[in-house]
């Protein structure tokens, strides 16, 4: 990396997308990270935030069968399951039961599934919210809204004031994949394009949701298709100012393409190239259920200011080989945090700080 890259970077400068190829190209990864973690500092100081959390899977029941995903199966196929929303209460009574101060937040991702009707997504996130009041949704990716919208005829705008009425607060960020359609028809070539998954996000935006984002990477991409998915994301946020976080999402190599997993100085690149080129985004999260527990401690020191979550009970990654564990307590991750060097602070879906 040349001394002027570096100066721009450290003065708080917004590098190109050419600079941006330079730093995933560049071997000097304490330099790399060493800039990122100043600009975390800048936008969150030393805090590192984390969430309680639960992942609700209603169905990997789905009508895309992305090729990298191993958590989807076809209707009638071996494994195939669909949660009631009584179900779903049920099992998050139980979690809660267990401990009360479980989660302050259900996230909610599944399947496309071929009969789910509009109301039945409506009438899980009202039955969530009548039965956990106080607790945040953050519920269902760019592509099931998409769905939604499909099977119920209505136009987004529609779709997202109906989600927020019945008790939708914030949106994740899945589906992104790598937006470049040389990889997206590779890899899920049923999957809305990533010019339409932005086009969900700024309607979503434009309707008051915030909402997440992320990128898989690790698999056929190249560095270039990353610089672009990036750059498609500052542009949006730039106008919308509508994203909350940014993850990167090692790809999990257990599926029917195969692969190797990314190394530990790969996903640490990847961390720090989005803290430094996504200077609109306020938080870089290390999602550790992917990045390992003790890689995702490393990514602190490198531009991650976030670290999703307790994760109780998650299964996409681990369907597709992850053996992190099925969540982790809060003790747990506040001491990671604070063997970082960083100060814990435990917050609501809003990156509102809960005490
Ligand atoms: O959309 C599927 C990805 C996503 C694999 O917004 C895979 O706070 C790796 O988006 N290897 C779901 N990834 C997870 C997700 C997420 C997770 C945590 C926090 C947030 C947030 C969002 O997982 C899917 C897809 O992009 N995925 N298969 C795989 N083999
Ligand atoms: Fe379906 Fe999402 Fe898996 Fe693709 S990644 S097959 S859309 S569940």
């Amino acid at each position: 990396m040349s001394g002027a890259l570096a100066h721009k970077i450290a003065s708080g400068g917004r590098i190109t997308p050419a600079e941006a190829l330079k730093l995933f190209e560049s071997e000097d990864i304490f330099a790399l990270g060493e800039l990122a973690a100043l600009a975390a500092k800048r936008k969150n100081g030393n805090k590192v935030f984390y969430i309680r959390n639960v992942h609700v899977n209603p169905t990997n029941i789905c009508v895309n069968r992305c090729r990298f995903c191993a958590f989807s199966r076809s209707r009638g196929e071996a494994g195939a399951y669909e949660l009631t929303n009584r179900e779903i209460v049920r099992k998050l009574k139980k979690i809660r039961r267990k401990n009360e101060k479980a989660f302050d937040e259900v996230h909610i991702v599944g399947g496309l599934h071929p009969d789910w009707v509009f109301e039945h997504y409506l009438e899980m996130l009202e039955a969530i919210k009548e039965n956990f009041p106080g607790v945040n949704i953050k519920g269902f990716t760019a592509v099931e809204a998409d769905h939604m919208r499909k099977k119920s005829g209505l136009p987004l705008r529609e779709v997202f004031r109906r989600l927020r009425d019945s008790g939708l607060d914030v949106m994740p960020g899945g589906g992104a994949e790598i937006f470049h359609p040389d990889v997206r028809n590779a890899l899920c070539p049923e999957k809305l394009s990533g010019k339409d998954w932005l086009k969900v996000m700024k309607e979503a935006h434009n309707a008051g949701i915030k909402t997440n984002a992320t990128m898989l990477y690790g698999h056929i991409e190249n560095y270039g298709h990353r610089v672009a998915h990036l750059q498609s994301l500052r542009r949006l946020q730039d106008e919308t100012d509508g994203f909350q976080a940014f993850i990167p999402l090692p790809y999990q190599p257990e599926t029917e393409i195969g692969g190797r997993a990314s190394s530990g100085i790969e996903d640490l690149k990847c961390i720090a190239v989005s803290r430094i080129f996504l200077d609109n985004f306020d938080h870089i999260k290390a999602y550790w259920v992917m990045l390992g527990e003790k890689l995702s401690q490393v990514a602190l020191l490198f531009g991650a200011d976030d670290l999703e979550g307790t994760v109780i009970e998650e299964k996409i990654a681990h369907s597709a080989g992850a053996r992190t564990k099925y969540g982790l307590t809060e003790a747990e991750l506040s001491r990671m945090i604070a063997k970082a060097g960083k100060k814990a602070v435990r917050r609501d879906s809003f990156y509102r700080r809960l005490v």
